[in-house]
């Protein structure tokens, strides 16, 4: 059989996870996704400002680092489905590696308020999908009493593999700078990723950057669905995770939020869920010292939620194919 040309995260870094030799692992070809620097954003901001690219992830998201290693495990211990309740993208992640791995996927998300696009992946990958009609911490909360029955492993980030595979982020961050950054921001929703990424820079033990939580101000009413969290699982975590690294949680506004959601997207090309751009919204707010090194993790593709996008950006012009047509609108 030919061996496959890009190397599992699960593989890369085999010595630093809770795979043995049997483990049959579980893989779309998540990790190794790209650390960009961001010029125009580091020079308005007078920062050094990298950009982690999640959204590169094979279903668009972070969350295929947790779950490649939370089925693989599922697999191994003869689990027999998977269910989770999710703002859409554990659900679209959970999906795909359940169907990787021939489970049945069982997902809750909260009715109506889910994006679009993880919708889609989700029906298109055939998990079983039930809309719940409450928030989301109302369907976790019923996603854990149904685990009690043991018919299901839940893969939401309370199951401890999902923060396993996450940590490895920051060993590619350390891999790439050769060193911490000063500070490392991302957006904070459940806090399980917080949570992954100091666990991650503490094994590898080769200094700590500042982490910076950056939650809405309006958490359970934002416009970005992803993090639209009313009490995060993982808050005590966070808190002692931040209170290590001397890092902190900072609250931002829809506004701020979205101009940063335009500004990655048209000074950097990158194109990302809303959600996403509410490390590069903290920023602003976070009182950095000219210059400092600062990681944004870019959680989500953009391509999640295309409503975000009809809201924000006016609409095409529609023009006749005709030269003088389109260079007066051009
Ligand atoms: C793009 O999919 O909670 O703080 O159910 O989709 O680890 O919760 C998603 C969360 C950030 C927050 N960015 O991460 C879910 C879900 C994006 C996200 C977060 C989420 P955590």
């Amino acid at each position: 059989m030919a061996s496959p040309t890009s190397a599992s995260l699960a593989e890369r870094f085999r010595d630093r996870l809770p795979l043995g030799p049997e483990t049959p692992i579980v893989t779309l070809g998540e990790g190794s996704t790209p650390l960009l620097p961001a010029p125009r954003l580091s020079a308005r901001l007078d920062l050094d400002v990298w950009l982690k690219w999640e959204g590169a992830n094979p279903t668009g998201s972070f969350k295929d680092r947790g779950m490649t290693i939370a089925l693989s495990k599922a697999v191994e211990e003869g689990r027999q489905a998977v269910v989770c309740a999710s703002t859409g993208n554990t659900a679209a992640s959970a999906a795909a590696y359940a169907a990787r791995a021939g489970l049945p996927a069982l997902v809750l998300q909260p009715a109506g308020a889910v994006a679009l696009g993880k919708l889609a992946q989700a029906r298109a990958l055939g998990a079983r999908v039930l809309e719940v009609r409450g928030s989301f911490d109302q369907a976790l909360a019923a996603a854990r009493q149904l685990t009690e029955r043991g018919t299901h492993v839940l893969v939401n980030s309370l199951n401890p593999y999902r923060l396993e595979g996450q940590k490895t982020a920051a060993f590619e961050i350390l891999e790439e700078l050769g060193e911490p950054p000063a500070v490392l921001a991302l957006p904070y929703g459940g806090g399980g990723n917080t949570r992954a990424y100091a666990m991650g820079f503490e094994e590898a033990d080769a200094g700590l950057p500042r982490l910076v939580a950056v939650e809405s101000s309006r958490r359970a009413e934002t416009a970005a669905s992803a993090i639209r969290i009313s009490s995060p699982a993982h808050a005590s975590e966070v808190e002692q995770a931040l209170a290590r690294t001397g890092g902190t949680v900072v609250q931002v506004s829809d506004e701020a939020l979205l101009e940063a959601w335009r500004a990655l997207a048209q000074e950097e090309g990158i194109f990302c869920e809303p959600a996403s751009a509410a490390p590069v919204a903290g920023l602003a707010q976070a009182q950095l010292a000219k210059g400092t090194r600062v990681v944004c993790v870019i959680t989500g593709h953009g391509l999640k939620d295309p409503e975000a996008v009809e809201r924000l950006t006016p609409p095409p012009l529609t023009v006749d194919p005709d030269p003088d047509a389109i260079a007066a609108v051009a």
